[in-house]
């Protein structure tokens, strides 16, 4: 077994980091060598507590004794099934588990391997249910500013990040973007949603009366913004595009790759939300993170509506070599059974207020200008170095990760979003850390 805990820059070369500074990371770089419930031990030995799910990802905390043996059974009985044309047992009793999750009549589940698959397996979802419906014409694709769907060609078009958009020449033709809703003079330190910004809601109406509802195929949010800084939705702001969809005969998606399982305290924030989405994208916590999967879900009307044509032609020309993968299929069962077992859903629900109070009692902290949080998210964003975008943030990191703290950073944002097996105690050494830190930095 190499030795990863003692690794030289030179081996650290090959390997091209995502999302990463790669030249700053290779010259101090933080590795994590193993991990167990709420902890990660890094390649020092130190225990560092997990303050983000990994990356939104390992809601039922790390090493999960049931998955690890239910992969390890799978990988020994079956380490692969052919995804076009065969199936195996697992594919379709998750299927059947993540429909159950789903609200209203979401019924249908298409397999891929991460989020970015997930959204532009429903981007393309929706293109070719209008095509079957006779209606063509309805290609665009509205997003919103500050959305981050993956990084496919199709996420990367609809999201609204320009540092994800501008290296990459003009992505997907045809799609506009909503407002985002975040506005610190109107909404700083909020608990949960704010009551302001349900107007910006109506900006869809504004859009499909430039574009006209017939050329439009979908509108894709994420319920809660979670990569851009955990914005919450303001008010009835959802549930003002759920309408005007329904209006003009729009698909609404959710992207759920952060706010499924649990992490609002329900299944999928659309639960929270009270809202039907006509696709639900999720990924992350499906497998608790231990094997890649993602999935998009459709409600029976798109299902049904692709269902034409002579029985033997394929329906929908798109799959994945590892749709439905058994592993991840295996870590997925045991995964949702881990959710049902314990109660995790329920569990971040009662947590919620806690989580709350313990953050929004860094209001006053040095630096700090916006505190948001709804079910077990949360951010802190502090007011950056003058000239300086993102350095204060990162500074606050890397100290948190000295001082045992992992967290994520984002533009001037902290992001929290612990395991939702998180006790009181590791909230309150969350929050205490960041206190001290913030304290201590210029
Ligand atoms: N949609 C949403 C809403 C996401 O948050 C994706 C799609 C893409 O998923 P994949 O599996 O292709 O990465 C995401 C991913 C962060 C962070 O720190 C967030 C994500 C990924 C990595 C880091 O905010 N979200």
């Amino acid at each position: 077994m190499p030795d990863t805990t003692r690794m030289t820059t030179n081996t650290l070369e090959p390997y091209w980091m995502p999302f990463t500074a790669n030249r700053q990371f290779k010259s101090a770089p933080r590795m994590m060598v193993s991990a167990k419930d709420m902890h990660y031990t890094d390649g020092d030995g130190r225990r560092v507590l997990d303050g983000t799910a990994g990356m939104w990802c390992v809601n039922a905390g790390h090493c999960r004794q049931e998955i690890v043996e239910a992969v390890q059974a799978q990988v020994g009985r079956m380490d692969y099934a052919p995804a076009f044309q065969w199936g195996h047992p697992g594919a379709f009793e998750l299927a059947a588990k993540i429909a159950a999750l789903c609200p209203g009549d979401i019924d249908h589940v298409f397999y891929s391997n991460s989020g970015s698959e997930a959204v532009d397996t429903a981007l393309k979802i929706a293109l070719a249910y209008w095509r079957a419906k006779g209606q063509a014409h309805r290609t665009r694709f509205i997003g919103r500013e500050r959305g981050y769907h993956g990084v496919g060609f199709g996420g990367t078009a609809v999201g609204g990040i320009s540092n994800n958009r501008k290296q990459f020449g003009n992505l997907l033709a045809g799609v506009d973007h909503l407002p985002h809703t975040l506005n610190l003079k109107e909404m700083a330190f909020t608990r949960g949603q704010p009551s302001w910004g349900a107007h910006l809601a109506d900006e869809l109406e504004r859009l499909v009366a430039l574009h006209d509802p017939s050329t439009i195929a979908a509108v894709i949010v994420e319920p809660v913004q979670g990569s851009t800084g955990v914005i919450v939705p303001p008010q009835v702001y959802l549930q003002k595009l759920r309408q005007i969809c329904d209006k003009h005969g729009i698909l609404l998606i959710f992207d759920e790759v952060i706010t499924g399982f649990g992490r609002l305290g329900t299944p999928f924030g659309a639960q929270y939300f009270d809202i039907v989405p006509d696709m639900i994208t999720m990924a992350k916590g499906l497998t608790n993170a231990t094997v890649p999967m993602a999935a998009t879900a459709v409600r029976k009307f798109i299902y049904d509506g692709m269902m034409d044509g002579p029985q033997h032609v394929v329906e929908l020309f798109h799959g994945y070599t590892y749709s439905g993968h058994p592993l991840a299929c295996a870590a997925g069962l045991a995964t949702l059974e881990i959710y049902a077992k314990e109660g995790l859903f329920e569990r971040a629900k009662n947590l919620a207020p806690y989580w709350e109070d313990a953050l929004h009692s860094l209001k006053g902290v040095r630096h700090v200008v916006d505190i948001r949080n709804l079910g077990l998210m949360g951010a802190v964003e502090l007011e950056p170095h003058a000239g300086a975008p993102g350095v204060r943030t990162f500074e606050a990191y890397i100290k948190c990760f000295e001082h045992g703290l992992l967290i994520r950073q984002t533009g001037e944002v902290l992001a929290l979003s612990p395991p939702l097996i998180v006790e009181k105690k590791h909230i309150d050494e969350i929050v205490a850390t960041i206190r001290k830190v913030l304290a201590d930095l210029p």
